[in-house]
């Protein structure tokens, strides 16, 4: 199929299109470069080097034997837009290009409007651009776990049956973000169904859970088809942090009680979830939710397991409870419904030690990188939009 990815050079893109070319898809990328720009603003860099677009096409080229064929702008840009889809003609689109840190889009009213506007304008942009140009063509659109916030009854995999005096109707199952970042794809997710239910678009939401991990098989060992990994309190998820704090002898960091659950998925079984949705699209007029993670566990859980792997490699890992700068719960039910996509033949293919062991090993050659940017592991940015450090709490 044509497959053509937005957010090429991010974590996700960059390694789903190495992902498809190996099982013989013809791929596309769009990217503007921003996810590289806005880690820079954190004071912060990939833990693990990527090289720049033009390096990185030519390694692609030779190991997939695949050209990718690359438009940079702005998603946003409806002209753009429009000029890619009718160059390439997607058979599916996999929108992974957006602004996916919370902390980052909480940092003050610039950072939330142009969360929301680069978000829910580029998404709407390509409902628009598909419409126009190819309007059979399947949208698998990266939306979040966080959609659904941490209720108190189980989440299903979007759609529900509601009963309200006596009658009964499916519907969207709530959604309660807890970021202006979250909640940008509550919006897309809502616009993504609009369009399906009035254009006859096709569409799949994908509510991800936290993915983790350095690299997967299908890169092999060149260095210039690695992705990027992130550690800084903005673009790295509390898993990656974990890893990276282990590598430069910091302690892991469980933000306040640290009973917050999240689900998880390694990085190769994401690919597999992702290519699944492709391969298998929604019909005409049909949105399609599926919940995306293998596993939940609790932040603190996770920081037991990367100090117990990292102790086998001969790192001494220390767990220290930081002040939560964030305004979440910290203890909550996590019940959410995952079988659409075993239904359609995922299986988990690794499990989390395995993975925690490749990426500790992956991040200990690139110990100096963390360590320069060690000060970028402490959080600061606050949820009521000031900017204070936290501190470790007492035990
Ligand atoms: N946390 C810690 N310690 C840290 C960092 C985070 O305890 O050092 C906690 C947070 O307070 C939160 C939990 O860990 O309760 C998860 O935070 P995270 O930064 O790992 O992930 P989150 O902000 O939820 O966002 C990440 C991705 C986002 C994606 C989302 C999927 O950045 O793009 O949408 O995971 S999910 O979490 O399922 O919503």
């Amino acid at each position: 199929m044509r497959v053509l990815i937005t957010g090429v050079d991010g974590y996700l893109g960059w390694t789903l299109a190495i992902y498809l070319a190996q099982r013989g898809h013809e791929v596309g990328g769009i990217d503007n470069y921003a996810r590289r720009l806005w880690v820079g603003q954190m004071g912060s860099q990939s833990a693990i080097p990527i090289a720049p677009m033009a390096e990185r096409l030519s390694a692609y080229r030779e190991h997939t034997g695949q050209n990718l064929r690359f438009y940079r702008g702005d998603l946003t840009d409806y002209n753009f837009v429009l000029n890619a889809y009718r160059s390439f003609r997607p058979e599916a689109v996999v929108y992974l290009g957006e602004m996916p840190s919370a902390p980052y889009s909480m940092v003050d009213v610039h950072n939330a409007v142009f969360t929301q506007t680069n978000n829910i304008m580029g998404t709407l942009v390509s409902l628009y651009a598909l419409r126009e140009t190819v309007p059979e063509c399947h949208l698998v659109k990266l939306g979040t776990m966080g959609e659904y916030g941490t209720p108190d009854v189980d989440i299903p995999e979007g759609w529900f049956e509601l009963e309200f005096r006596g009658r009964k109707e499916r519907a969207l199952f709530p959604r309660r973000a807890g970021s202006w970042y979250h909640q940008s794809k509550v919006h897309d997710s809502n616009n993504v169904e609009m369009a399906c239910r009035i254009w006859g678009m096709r569409s799949t939401d994908v509510m991800q859970g936290v993915v983790y991990g350095t690299r997967i098989p299908d890169m092999g060992e060149d260095p210039t088809l690695r992705t990027r990994f992130d550690f800084d309190q903005a673009f790295g998820t509390a898993i990656n942090r974990f890893c990276c704090q282990a590598v430069i002898g910091l302690p892991l960091t469980p933000y306040g009680k640290g009973h917050q659950k999240r689900g998880f998925l390694p990085l190769s079984d994401s690919m597999q979830c992702l290519t699944l949705a492709v391969e298998n699209p929604a019909e005409a007029g049909e949105y399609r939710v599926f919940n995306q993670f293998e596993d939940v566990y609790e932040v603190t859980q996770l920081a037991e397991r990367i100090q117990r792997v990292g102790s086998e490699l001969g790192l001494e890992v220390k767990i220290h409870p930081m002040e939560n700068p964030r305004a979440e719960a910290e203890q909550h039910r996590y019940n959410p419904d995952h079988q659409h996509l075993l239904d359609l033949g995922y299986r988990p293919t690794t499990d989390m030690d395995s993975e925690l062991r490749i990426m500790l090993a992956d991040l200990m050659a690139h110990r100096e990188r963390i360590e320069e940017r060690r000060e970028a592991h402490f959080p600061d940015i606050r949820w009521d939009g000031t900017r204070r450090r936290s501190d470790y709490l007492s035990e």
